[in-house]
């Protein structure tokens, strides 16, 4: 059993990873934070502690953090996940809305409970982030002493080679606060950053697997209406549905490290100056011209998964939907 803390901007794939993780055996979730990113602070934790309801086992404690990044105004990504995050079942006809959420968010900031529950472990434990990350830079930033005991921290953001509809190079998670992103990167506590092109492309699940998670009930209804808007968005764009899960992907490959089938030893910064690449993810191989030109190698900090095993992720997510 290995002890996490997530980090959550929660909107529906971030739920999926959510119901995932609290239901995976391997692991045992000691505390949810939740950051603005996807959608404002107050949808993330109501969304989170809905999740965890839907999850149906444990109710680890869930804590509100930052409601905006560190130097620059919100972005969210209702256009992706719905307004509210969850597919905006309730304005559509025809959809059942989601059922609310009695699990209380617990009292206290995030950032502060972040520090909290890592100081109060015996052994260095693990901290998955689903979005982005400015409660865990606030965190270094107040406490890196405590912060530096973390075993590793695993990341959903960054990309390779892929172009975001708002910005030329940058994520969603990273481009919301880059700064808050260099910060992580650059802190020396080593990192898994899971691309977003390891989470999309052939991880996509598409109409056969949307009826199969339907066949497995509650949870599997759970996990395919959430994802409404994203599937919609598909439905028009390409006359199928289909839907990508990042952050699921993301808690998988935790779970099953054997899964990323592609993944590299990097240096990993992230541009914050940029007109063009602001939030772009600048990943620095030893063999790259650059740092052949360096008169010190540069640290290799981070590993990038930059490809998981589509079946692999499957049966992951549906044996987690079945339990
Ligand atoms: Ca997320």
């Amino acid at each position: 059993m290995r002890k996490i803390i997530i980090d959550t901007d929660t909107a529906s794939d971030d739920a999926v990873a959510l119901v995932c993780a609290l239901r995976d055996p391997q692991l045992q979730v000691v505390a949810i934070t939740t950051v603005a990113g996807n959608v404002p602070l107050e949808l993330a934790s109501y969304n989170a502690r809905m999740s965890v309801e839907y999850a149906g086992t444990y109710a680890p404690p869930i804590y509100a953090g930052c409601a905006g990044p560190l130097f620059c105004p919100l972005e969210t990504a209702d256009q992706v996940h719905g307004k509210d995050g969850m597919g905006d079942l309730d304005q559509t006809p025809g959809c059942t809305p989601l059922r609310a959420s009695t699990i209380p968010l617990t009292p206290g900031h995030a950032v502060d409970a972040l520090i909290a529950h890592i100081e109060a472990e015996k052994e260095p434990i693990d901290l998955i982030t689903l979005g982005p990350l400015t409660n865990v830079a606030t965190a270094m930033r107040k406490a890196p002493e405590v912060m530096k005991k973390l075993r590793h921290i695993t990341i959903m953001g960054g990309a390779h080679h892929y172009h975001n509809p708002h910005t030329v190079c940058a994520e969603f998670n990273i481009m919301v606060d880059p700064e808050a992103a260099d910060i992580v990167c650059t802190f020396g506590v080593p990192i898994t950053m899971v691309t977003l092109e390891a989470c999309a492309g052939r991880a996509r699940l598409g109409p056969d697997m949307i009826e199969k998670l339907r066949a497995c009930g509650e949870i599997g209804d759970f996990f395919v209406d959430c994802n409404r808007t994203m599937i919609e968005n598909a439905r028009a764009a390409e006359g199928v549905p289909s839907f990508d899960l990042p952050d699921p992907v993301t808690v998988a490959v935790f779970s099953h490290p054997e899964m990323a089938t592609t993944r590299f030893e990097s240096h990993l910064r992230v541009e914050t100056k940029g007109d063009y690449t602001r939030g772009m993810t600048l990943f620095i191989k030893p063999d790259d011209f650059y740092s052949l030109t360096l008169p010190e190698p540069l640290p290799l900090t981070a590993e990038i998964v930059t490809e998981v095993d589509p079946q692999q992720f499957w049966q992951y997510l549906l044996a987690c939907a079945r339990k």
